[in-house]
């Protein structure tokens, strides 16, 4: 394996992410989102910036369809739940020794955007052959502006600056992942525009979430039991019948669709007669939904497994789950 990184960076990496990763058992009187006093910035202005332009270096030149091999350990949906990111890590090993694929939406909606997005563009320039991390519609200049996490770096940082380092980074996320082969991975779903792989390669996706078109369908887009393509309630994206999961994976010689991007209660859920999965690895997302969060994991021979698991134990939980957000859904 070959590394951009000296010795001295690599080490620098490792003592961040055991930095970070500690913070997670202190953090939890930092709840209060009105909090400005403690100092959580896990890195410095400086550090992100850099963190950045290496990661920036390594996702320029994966593809649109990220390849990846088994075994590997496939996630939903993070949103900022920092603390429930480390139980995810404790119930489905750490990185390196077991391999990640995350298909997105790592900032919004939590109060921990920061040390979440930070963690895992530290572990990618750290472990970059071990760990996937596609784009999910809310990372975009945009979306968070009004979800959280604009508000939470300028809170913690007292700059925008932080926020644009990582949202220009965003722009170079892979937007879907292919293992073995055999599951396409992504965050929303499927798109009219789009019949081949080969089409979603020959995208340009290095741009912010575009409205609408076949990059903005990939991150917005939701299976459906009608037939079809449908108008998406969501005001973006298409939803989409079984009969086009299938011919997808039909023409494309997939056996399965593995997508993120909705609330299942039971951390993951089937649908399309299994041509398509839901994976969703937020527990009791927003501190209130009550749901179990879910992960996949894929052995070497492509055999599922399926963890689920609740919020990891807080200090302060009471407080936190009256401060739920007023842009909550
Ligand atoms: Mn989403």
């Amino acid at each position: 394996m070959t590394s951009i990184l000296s010795q001295d960076e690599i080490m620098d990496l490792d003592s961040k992410i055991l930095a970070l990763s500690e913070n997670a058992s202190t953090a939890s009187e930092n709840d209060d989102p009105d909090t400005k006093a403690k100092n959580v910035k896990p890195l410095s202005e400086q550090e992100v910036k850099q963190l950045c332009e290496k990661a920036k270096e390594i996702l320029q030149n994966e593809s649109n369809v990220a390849q990846v091999k088994a075994p590997v350990t496939v996630c939903g949906d993070i949103h900022g739940q920092y603390h429930d990111l480390m139980e995810l890590f404790r119930i489905g090993g750490n990185c390196p020794d077991t391999n990640y694929l995350f298909m997105g939406d790592y900032v919004d909606r939590g109060y921990y955007s920061l040390e979440t997005v930070t963690l895992l563009v530290a572990m990618k320039v750290r472990y970059r052959d071990r760990i996937t991390i596609l784009r999910g519609n809310h990372e975009s200049r945009q979306i968070t502006q009004v979800y959280g996490f604009y508000d939470e770096c300028v809170r913690k940082y007292g700059s925008p600056n932080v926020w644009k380092y990582f949202t220009d980074l965003f722009d170079f996320l892979p937007l879907t992942a292919i293992v073995e082969n055999d599951i396409f991975c992504l965050h929303g779903g499927l798109s009219p525009h789009l019949d081949t792989l080969d089409q979603v390669r020959k995208l340009d996706r290095v741009q912010e979430i575009p409205h609408e078109g076949a990059m903005c369908d990939l991150l917005w887009s939701d299976p459906d039991e009608r037939c079809g393509w449908g108008v998406s309630p969501r005001g973006a994206g298409y939803t989409f019948g079984q009969d086009i999961s299938e011919q997808f994976n039909h023409t494309n010689s997939l056996k399965l669709v593995a997508r993120a991007h909705q609330l299942v209660n039971n951390g993951y859920s089937w649908s399309h007669e299994k041509n398509v999965i839901t994976i969703f690895s937020a527990p009791n997302y927003c501190y209130r939904c009550g749901n179990e969060a879910g992960i996949m994991e894929l052995d070497e021979h492509m055999n599922q497994t399926f963890l689920v698991f609740d919020p990891a134990p807080r200090r302060g939980e009471a407080n936190v789950t009256k401060k739920t957000p007023d842009y909550f859904l």
